[in-house]
C-alpha cells in the first residue's frame, strides 16, 4: 500500500514501443530512469536506455496534414507503426527541409535516435537527415549526427557521442521518392537521464 501511488503510475504508461526488427532491445531499469528499461546497441556502442514514449511531447513542428489525412506529429510518439506523422499536403506543400522537434520532459545525455519510415505509401520517407539537441528548445548548435536513412522499411538507429540536452529535432533534407513530403511513423530516442 505504501507504493499504491508509483504502481498506479507505472500501470498507466503504455507497452515498450519494440518493433520487428528494433534494434532496440531490453536491458536493465535504472533507478531513476523515466521509461521502461530499454537499451540500444549499434555494434560496440552502446547509445544509452530508450526513453519512454510516454515522457515524450511535441515541442514543434514545421508542418502537419491534419485535414486530408491523420497526419499529426503526434503519431510520431504513438508507438503504433500504422499512423504517421506527415507533412502538410492539403492545402500548401511546403518543401524541404522539414523538422520536427521532441521535447524528452527532462534533461538527458542523448545519445540516439531511431526512425521508422511509414510502412506504406511512398510519400513521406526522409532520405537526407540532421539531428540537433538543444537545452531550451529555442538555441540550436551543429547537429550531433547527418546522414543519409535508407529505403529499409526496418527501424534505422543513429547513434552519436552524448549530448545534454531536453529537446531533440529531426530535420529532413531530402526524401527518399524525391517528393516535397516528409515524415515518420515512429521516432524513438535513447539517452541517459540527468
Ligand atoms: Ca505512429
Amino acid at each position: 500500500m505504501l507504493f499504491q501511488g508509483r504502481d498506479s503510475r507505472l500501470s498507466s504508461v503504455r507497452p515498450d514501443p519494440i518493433l520487428p526488427g528494433s534494434t532496440w532491445t531490453r536491458g536493465t531499469r535504472r533507478p531513476g530512469l523515466a521509461g521502461p528499461g530499454l537499451r540500444c546497441i549499434d555494434g560496440e556502442v552502446e547509445c544509452g536506455y530508450a526513453i519512454s514514449q510516454a515522457e515524450l511531447n511535441v515541442h514543434e513542428v514545421s508542418s502537419e496534414e491534419t485535414a486530408g489525412e491523420d497526419g499529426a506529429a503526434t503519431n510520431a510518439i504513438d508507438g503504433n507503426p500504422s499512423t504517421i506523422w506527415h507533412t502538410q499536403w492539403q492545402d500548401g506543400q511546403p518543401g524541404f527541409p522539414h523538422h520536427i522537434t521532441i521535447d524528452l520532459g527532462a534533461g538527458y545525455d542523448v545519445t540516439g535516435l531511431e526512425y521508422l519510415p511509414r510502412q506504406n505509401g511512398s510519400n513521406g520517407r526522409f532520405k537526407e537527415y540532421a539531428i540537433t539537441v538543444s537545452v531550451d528548445g529555442e538555441t540550436w548548435g551543429d547537429p550531433v549526427a547527418t546522414g543519409e536513412f535508407t529505403s529499409a522499411l526496418t527501424p534505422q538507429t543513429v547513434t552519436w557521442p552524448e549530448a545534454a540536452g531536453r529537446y531533440v529535432r529531426l530535420t529532413g533534407l531530402s526524401s527518399i521518392n524525391g517528393s516535397a513530403f516528409g515524415g515518420a511513423a515512429e521516432i524513438n530516442l535513447g539517452g541517459t537521464p540527468h
